[in-house]
């Protein structure tokens, strides 16, 4: 009997050695060894020919894309937990199942939300530069470098899933009272777990902490969930740390409003324009009033790992012709 030709996987960007290995064993894995981004034009190319398309958060699978797939594909195995980067309706309309990594990129994300939590306020960039910039440190004084207690606030989480309760499971460790907005209130035994508020409406939650961490995905309804309008609610002691995605704040009325003092700072790991940052942020940071790192919230090698292993999962439990696990429904966008 002839053997069963390999099934074509197309992955966009490089991965950890061990995924890309196991791919080649599995698939017929074209692989990007490289790195170097895709041109939309290149995808175009790429969703003509593969059986199984492997894209993360920097390929832009939109319309034009999906309008130029051949009848091979059949899924999107996307390198990632959010999928705004994919036109999903469009893929399940043309009969593509879309799936995602869930819950692998949990903790290392809540991780760097807590650090960027305790960053700004405690002043840990600018602490860092004044033993690594220019000038020499000339010494401690008891009334320089202060920054703001983080013990006893009021922590607001937007988006209370899987990274938001387990960055209020953290923050709570640090002595922050939660408080969150979600579409659903959670179980209640979780809420009494992590001894957390709920507040059905964003504005009223808003007006009432200290810091607010957004951690919901971006789809229509969060695009600029933190409009200028709802930043204005914010109080100026307020800090504000996005791990999430930049669209779902107003990037530039965030911007305005820390340059004017009418909201503390901000930590953020995402960026309205990725990857392009809007140059006023550098100059905010370079005034400590910010912290910015280069979309690092799930950047461990465990997590790109297990990133990995789970596309790995999807793609073989759906060539094999069962619902893979981490399907991207209508209902979740
Ligand atoms: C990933 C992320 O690095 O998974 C996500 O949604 O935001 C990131 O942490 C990226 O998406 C990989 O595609």
């Amino acid at each position: 009997m002839p053997a069963r030709k390999k099934p074509l996987v197309i992955v966009t960007r490089k991965l950890p050695d061990t995924v890309e290995t196991r791919m080649r064993e599995l698939f017929d894995a074209r692989l990007n060894l490289e790195d170097k981004p895709m041109s939309q034009a290149e995808l175009a190319e790429a969703v003509k020919v593969a059986d199984v398309l492997v894209p993360t958060v920097t390929d832009r699978i939109d319309a034009s894309v999906l309008s130029q797939s051949g009848d091979n594909l059949k899924l999107i195995a996307n390198f990632g937990n959010g999928v705004d980067n994919i036109d999903v309706a469009t893929a399940l309309s043309r009969g593509i199942t879309v799936t995602n990594t869930p819950g692998v990129l949990t903790e290392d994300t809540a991780d760097m939300t807590m650090a960027l939590i305790l960053s700004v306020p405690r002043r840990l960039a600018e602490g860092s530069q004044v033993l690594t910039g220019d000038n020499e440190w000339t010494g401690w004084s008891p009334t320089w470098m202060l920054g703001k207690r983080i013990w006893g606030k009021r922590l607001g989480i937007i988006g209370m899933g899987r990274i938001g309760q387990a960055v209020a499971r953290r923050a709570r460790a640090f002595g922050l009272q939660i408080h969150y907005h979600n579409r659903r209130k959670v179980a209640a035994r979780i809420e009494e777990e992590i001894g957390a508020t709920y507040w059905e409406s964003l504005d009223q939650m808003l007006a009432r902490v200290d810091i607010v961490s957004i951690n919901c995905p971006h789809t229509p309804a969060t695009y600029h969930l933190l409009s200028a309008r709802r930043l204005k609610l914010l109080r100026p002691e307020t800090y504000v740390v996005n791990t999430a995605r930049g669209e779902v704040i107003d990037e530039n009325a965030l911007i305005r409003m820390i340059g004017a003092g009418e909201i503390a700072g901000a930590g953020l790991d995402v960026f309205e324009h990725e990857p392009a940052v809007n140059p006023r942020l550098a100059k905010l940071a370079r005034e400590g009033k910010v912290v910015l790192l280069p979309h690092m919230g799930s950047a461990t090698v465990e997590g790109r790992i297990d990133m990995g292993e789970k596309v790995i999962i999807n793609i073989k439990t759906f060539l094999d012709g069962h619902k893979p696990p981490d399907r991207v429904l209508p209902a979740m966008l």
